[in-house]
């Protein structure tokens, strides 16, 4: 088994104690951490949503290995850093009302922060005014971004768009939309600036965005 295969492993099977010392290994070996991350520990959850689908695992386990993946994540977390942080100023996140996930919307934050963001995290289950409030808070904030990670919560994802835009926000910020339901079509469709598959593209195109561009 490769190192990599071996993160997949532990995170799929919840090996909390194990993982941070497995992705060191994995690191130390010479491993890209984007391979570490995307391959191993982002592959490894969509094996574990699988299973929860069949039915071969319930609630319990995919929360271990949400928080397996937690902690291998902040031992990878350095290694993917870039550019100073703040200097591209602040980026508003959260995950929408009605929706707990947030290891997608964290890893925006990890990816956005090493463009060069100060992240301003607030957490999951944001109700849409909670968005506003931030965005009217830092005036440096030029691109704010959410999260929707269930089918039932897009229509959150929706009324949080609505709401920033009724609120004025369009003119001081873009709105990036963003979770594995999420399509191009969709954030088109509610009036969103751009969507963005994952956390990668994610953190170039909040540059691009707070750059004009
Ligand atoms: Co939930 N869950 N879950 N869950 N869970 C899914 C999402 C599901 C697909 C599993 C399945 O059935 N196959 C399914 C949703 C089905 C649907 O949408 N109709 C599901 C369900 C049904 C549920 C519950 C309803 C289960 C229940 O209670 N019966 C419940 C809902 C709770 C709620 O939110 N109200 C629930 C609960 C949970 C846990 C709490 C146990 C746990 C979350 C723990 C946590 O996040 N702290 C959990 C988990 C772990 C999952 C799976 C297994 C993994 C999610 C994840 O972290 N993926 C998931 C199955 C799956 O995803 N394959 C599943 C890895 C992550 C890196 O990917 O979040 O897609 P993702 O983020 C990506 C991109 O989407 C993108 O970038 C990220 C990284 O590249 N992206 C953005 C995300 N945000 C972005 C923002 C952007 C741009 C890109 O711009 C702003």
């Amino acid at each position: 088994m490769s190192k990599i295969e071996e993160v997949a492993a532990a995170v799929e099977s919840g090996k909390v104690k194990k993982i941070q010392g497995l992705v060191q290994e994995a690191i130390d070996a010479g491993c890209d951490p984007n391979a570490i991350l995307n391959e191993g520990m982002i592959g490894a959850m969509n094996v574990v949503g699988d299973k929860f689908q069949k039915n071969e695992i319930f609630v319990p386990e995919m929360l271990v290995a949400a928080k397996t993946m937690k902690k291998g994540v902040e031992v990878l977390k350095p290694h993917l850093a870039g550019d100073a942080v703040g200097s591209m100023g602040t980026y508003v996140l959260g995950t929408v009302a009605g929706d707990l996930h947030d290891i997608g919307k964290n890893l925006v934050g990890l990816m956005i922060e090493s463009a060069g963001f100060k992240v301003l995290d607030l957490g999951v289950d944001v109700p849409a005014e909670k968005f506003v409030e931030a965005i009217k808070a830092n005036p440096d904030c030029k691109v704010v971004g959410a999260s929707a990670l269930l089918t039932t919560t897009m229509d959150s994802l929706r009324n949080t768009v609505q709401v920033m835009i009724d609120a004025g926000c369009k003119e001081q910020v873009k709105i990036m939309v963003g979770g594995a339901p999420i399509t191009q079509a969709f954030a088109d469709e509610i009036g969103a600036d751009a969507y963005t598959p994952d956390a990668g593209a994610a953190a170039v195109m909040a540059k691009k965005l707070a750059m004009g561009e």
